[in-house]
């Protein structure tokens, strides 16, 4: 469906990433409009909804506070700013928490199913991972059958969902440093069931339930740590279980990875059930073969989001890009299919893919996209299902129209893979060396950069400068989601970037072969994140928020990404946003978030749009905990 492109941006320089001006200006060219466009056409946004300030939780509503103390200070019902900003925050707060324990449930699913023999196509890979959780959560594991040990396993995750006792839950005793959980439970927030903090977002935020800010976002962190200590935390633990424990692994990242003779799939959202599959398959010799029989000279899988960071991980697939990239990807016109499992999916690629002769497949019942083909994914039948789609992909690739295809070359070598494990054995097997090297300065700190685009800022833009200016200061960066793929983009994951570190960092990542920015893998991977502050603050025996510790989300946009600042905060971190939160029209939420916070928890929001000044802030507060640790 070619469109009027009525604002271009093009010449605005709307990324800093090379390939993607390139291809907004093809788009203008061809009549396809992106997410870039549809931000300019819905200028100047709605200033009630970016203060937080509008409520239609009931109909007597919509409702809105005048920011400006002139007209209604009051809802219908007598809600006030204080209380709609907190009930619509809480709400986003419970979406994310959502969308990632769902993904876990799914992947429990398929891994109950490996554990009886349901299924042929998955099984246990990591075996020692999956009896380290077993014993954490009170498993027998001596003289069992490893199915055995699974089929508990996933019992106890099961119940992690929708257990009715009070009890905390399991992943969270198991894996939670006991300073956290002490300071958790004597606020109250200690979480015990991951569909019952959800669905009592729900419930409080819903017409004439909770009025009070305080309470709401005190059961926001409740919904929010159970997402990072049992949801997302759920997600990794299986994955790595089923799929294999990621491993340094070279790879390569930007629209060049995309083959120009090669019948092109790429893989996009979440879940690496079937992302895997089809990584699988499409490189097997038989879809070789018939990609050879349509005129191509095979099949080339790469991936886009978190979906794209799943396989990136574990077989080295290459990212074609991030969020914001997704409908540059098809507009390269050398995609023949785009399947997609949830989340970060643009109801769009269905548009810009009318305009070449892409295929979107949607692969989940949850997640369809009117005007795409659905191929509905069963783990019963996944190689077939896969195979399936990898087909329609393979004759799809007469139909690509040649004079339509620009693919820009550019590509960055890059190592990803550092699952907490692959991070410990590049150690030396103990986080002794890292500790020390934080203890005489050698490293001043650690920051996890994760998140998503956002075309309110320059694409990639802060993800780049932030993790620039923090290696200069010698610090080491972590990250995930599509801070991953930004990192990659520009050359920061490769062994190349330790000449852009400090002395300090580069000494360590040269001694080490690592690069010093870590690509530790999708947005529930966070997880790994959290894991890796918990043995780090239990080595040096302090709790987490007096670590010369950071997170970042310079570029964040989904409400995934609110549940996991929140955790991040819960767990004592203290969290930048680069992109506003909606709650500026509330000055008591606004406080509580980025100062009082600290006081119950030790982490808070650290609210900075402009990278540079960002990084000063990050900085600051890495010193200022060095020294109250007593380091130089
Ligand atoms: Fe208005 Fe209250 Fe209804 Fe919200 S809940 S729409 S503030 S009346
Ligand atoms: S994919 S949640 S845009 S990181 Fe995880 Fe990227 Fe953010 Fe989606």
């Amino acid at each position: 469906m070619k469109e009027h492109v009525r604002y271009k941006v093009a010449s605005k320089g709307v990324s800093v990433t090379e390939n993607v001006n390139e291809l907004i200006e093809k788009a203008e060219r061809e009549g396809v409009k992106t997410a870039w466009h549809r931000f300019m056409e819905q200028q100047p946004q709605c200033g009630f909804g970016l203060l937080g300030i509008c409520c239609r939780n009931c109909a007597m509503g919509p409702c809105r506070i005048d920011p400006f103390g002139a007209g209604a200070s009051k809802g219908i019902c007598g809600a006030d700013a204080d209380t709609i900003v907190a009930r619509n925050l809480v709400r986003m707060i419970a979406a994310g928490a959502a969308a990632h324990s769902d993904h876990a449930r799914d992947v429990n699913h398929v891994f109950k199913m490996a554990t009886k023999g349901e299924t042929e196509f998955y099984r246990i890979t990591d075996r020692e991972k999956l009896k380290s959780i077993a014993q954490a959560l009170g498993v027998e594991t001596e003289d069992k059958d490893i199915t055995e040990i699974g089929a508990q396993v996933a019992e106890i995750l099961d119940s992690e969902f929708g257990k009715q006792d009070d009890e905390p839950l399991r992943m969270l005793k198991a894996l939670a440093p006991k300073r956290r959980s002490e300071i958790w439970d004597k606020l109250g927030v200690m979480p015990r069931a991951i569909d019952r903090e959800i669905c009592e977002c729900m419930h409080r935020t819903t017409m004439g339930v909770d009025a009070d800010p305080v309470s709401l976002l005190l059961h926001g962190v409740r919904t929010a740590l159970s997402d990072g200590w049992s949801g997302s935390m759920m997600a990794t633990y299986l994955s790595d279980i089923l799929f294999g424990t990621p491993k340094p692994i070279k790879s390569s990242a930007n629209l060049g990875v995309l083959k120009e003779k090669m019948v092109n799939v790429i893989v996009h959202g979440h879940n690496p059930i079937l992302s895997t599959k089809i990584a699988e398959i499409a490189t097997s010799e038989k879809m070789q073969a018939l990609a050879k029989e349509k005129g191509a000279e095979g099949v080339n899988v790469a991936g886009i989001c978190c979906t794209g960071n799943e396989v990136l991980m574990r077989m080295g697939i290459p990212p074609a890009g991030n969020f914001l990239m997704q409908e540059l990807a098809i507009i390269t016109g050398a995609v023949e299919a785009m399947v997609v499992d949830y989340q970060c999916l643009m109801p769009a690629l269905v548009d810009v893919a009318s305009c070449y002769h892409t295929k979107i497949i949607t692969t989940e019942p949850k997640a369809r996209i009117p005007g795409a083909k659905h191929v509905e994914f069963s783990p019963e039948r996944a190689d077939e299902i896969a195979e399936e789609i990898v087909r329609i992909a393979i004759d799809n690739y007469p139909n690509r129209v040649r004079e339509k295809v620009f693919i820009p070359k550019g590509k960055m070598d890059l190592v990803a893979g550092f699952s907490v494990e692959a991070i410990l054995n590049a150690l030396g097997g103990s986080l002794e060396p890292l500790i020390s090297a934080i203890e005489d300065g050698t490293i001043k700190g650690i920051v996890g950069v994760v998140g998503c685009n956002n075309p309110r800022v320059i694409h990639n833009n802060s993800h780049v400068t932030i993790t620039k200016e923090l290696i200069k200061r010698d610090i080491l960066v972590v990250g995930t989601g599509c801070w991953g793929i930004a990192a990659g983009m520009h050359g920061l994951l490769g062994l190349e970037a330790t000449k852009e570190a400090g002395p300090g960092l580069r000494k360590i990542c040269e001694a080490l072969s690592v690069p010093p920015c870590l690509h530790m893998g999708s947005c529930v991977d966070c997880s790994r994140i959290l894991i890796a502050l918990g043995a780090i603050s239990e080595t040096l025996g302090v709790d987490i928020p007096d670590l010369p510790v950071a997170g970042s989300a310079p570029e964040w946009m989904s409400e995934k990404a609110v549940a996991i600042g929140t955790y991040f905060v819960a767990s004592g971190v203290f969290t930048h946003l680069g992109i506003i939160p909606p709650v500026l029209g509330s000055e008591k939420v606004t406080k509580i978030l980025t100062e009082e916070v600290e006081n119950l928890l030790g982490g808070k929001f650290y609210v900075e749009p402009d990278p540079i000044k960002a990084v000063e802030g990050i900085y600051n507060h890495i010193l200022s905990k060095r020294k109250k640790l007593g380091l130089s």
